[in-house]
């Protein structure tokens, strides 16, 4: 009989599922593989993921093998199987790996702050925003404000984070900011914040003692003048002193402030001495002293009832 033909060696080929995928991808690669003499599962295997020359798998009759690329880029896999004899034969295809997507856009993150933390109806408080996102930069992030919890937005959106406002009315409002990527998400935050009414405008208050005064003529007398600040009121006042009488009177007696100029500090007090001199010659009778002072547009005066006696 004829000799048996000589081996030949095996024929190999493969395809993989998914045909396209990323980094997340697992690719099952299966070969086919024929050949002359030996069934097909006995036929052994082994892969090279990358095509450099390095095999990645142990020789295996198992014809499936899973694999995942960790970069993306073009690869080269290479399949090679050998028959009983030791033969070999090889195929090779590209697999196209690509960089996952990116994920879903998500909402952006907003919170504020605001300076002074307290104030009243006086006050301009600055409004800041702080936003961030999965996909958009900061700058690019629209807010708008709503300043008094109403759900009506008070501003049109702007990626100027930063707004002032005063609360025309004392109360406790809250909030609240929104915020809204390029995508169209949304987030909002809120804060309670508290304005008073502003306080109640400066003053002061005068008072003379004593408040009434005997002089014998030919003499004098005098009264302390006491200036009162009120609500922080501070200033420079100016006193100036008045006499008048119901009565007759030929010769007045004199009166003075000194100093007729003094300085009120905020919360604190400021007092003047004011002087009634009188000679011999003085019409006896009641006289009141009017001592007035003025700071800014402020007056008040306080008076001192003055009694001149003969002796
Ligand atoms: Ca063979
Ligand atoms: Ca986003």
């Amino acid at each position: 009989s004829p000799p048996p033909p000589p081996n030949a060696p095996p024929s190999v080929d493969f395809t993989w599922t998914p045909t396209s995928g990323d980094t997340n991808t697992v690719f099952t690669f299966t070969a086919q593989v024929t050949d002359d003499h030996d069934p097909p599962n006995t036929i052994q295997v082994r892969w090279d993921w990358t095509g450099d020359g390095t095999w990645d798998t142990t020789w295996s009759t198992t014809k499936t093998a899973s694999h995942t690329f960790s970069s993306p880029g073009n690869y080269t896999v290479v399949v090679q199987a050998k028959d009983s004899g030791g033969l070999t034969a090889s195929a090779s295809h590209m697999v196209s790996v690509t960089s996952p997507p990116p994920p879903p856009n998500g909402p952006p993150t907003v919170d504020f702050t605001w300076t002074p933390t307290s104030g009243d109806t006086s006050t301009v408080f600055t409004f800041t925003a702080t936003a961030s996102d999965d996909h958009d930069p900061p700058n690019t992030i629209q807010v708008r404000w709503d300043w008094t919890g109403d759900g009506t937005w008070d501003t049109t959106w702007s990626t100027t984070k930063t707004v002032s406002h005063t609360f025309s009315s004392a109360g406790t409002y809250t909030v609240v900011v929104q915020a809204i990527d390029s995508g169209g998400l949304t987030a909002i935050q809120s804060h309670t914040i508290i304005v008073t009414a502003p306080p109640p405008p400066g003053d002061f208050s005068i008072s003379a003692s004593p408040a009434s005064l005997t002089i014998v003529c030919g003499s004098s007398g005098s009264s302390g003048i006491t200036l009162t600040s009120l609500n922080g009121l501070s200033g420079t006042a100016s006193l100036s002193a008045s006499i008048s009488s119901s009565g007759l009177v030929l010769v007045w007696p004199t009166v003075s402030l000194s100093p007729s100029s003094v300085t009120l500090p905020s919360g604190g007090t400021a007092t003047s001495t004011l002087t009634v001199s009188t000679s011999v010659l003085t019409t006896p009778g009641t006289y009141t002293v009017t001592v007035t002072a003025t700071i800014g547009s402020i007056t008040h005066s306080a008076d001192v009832t003055v009694v001149v006696t003969l002796m």
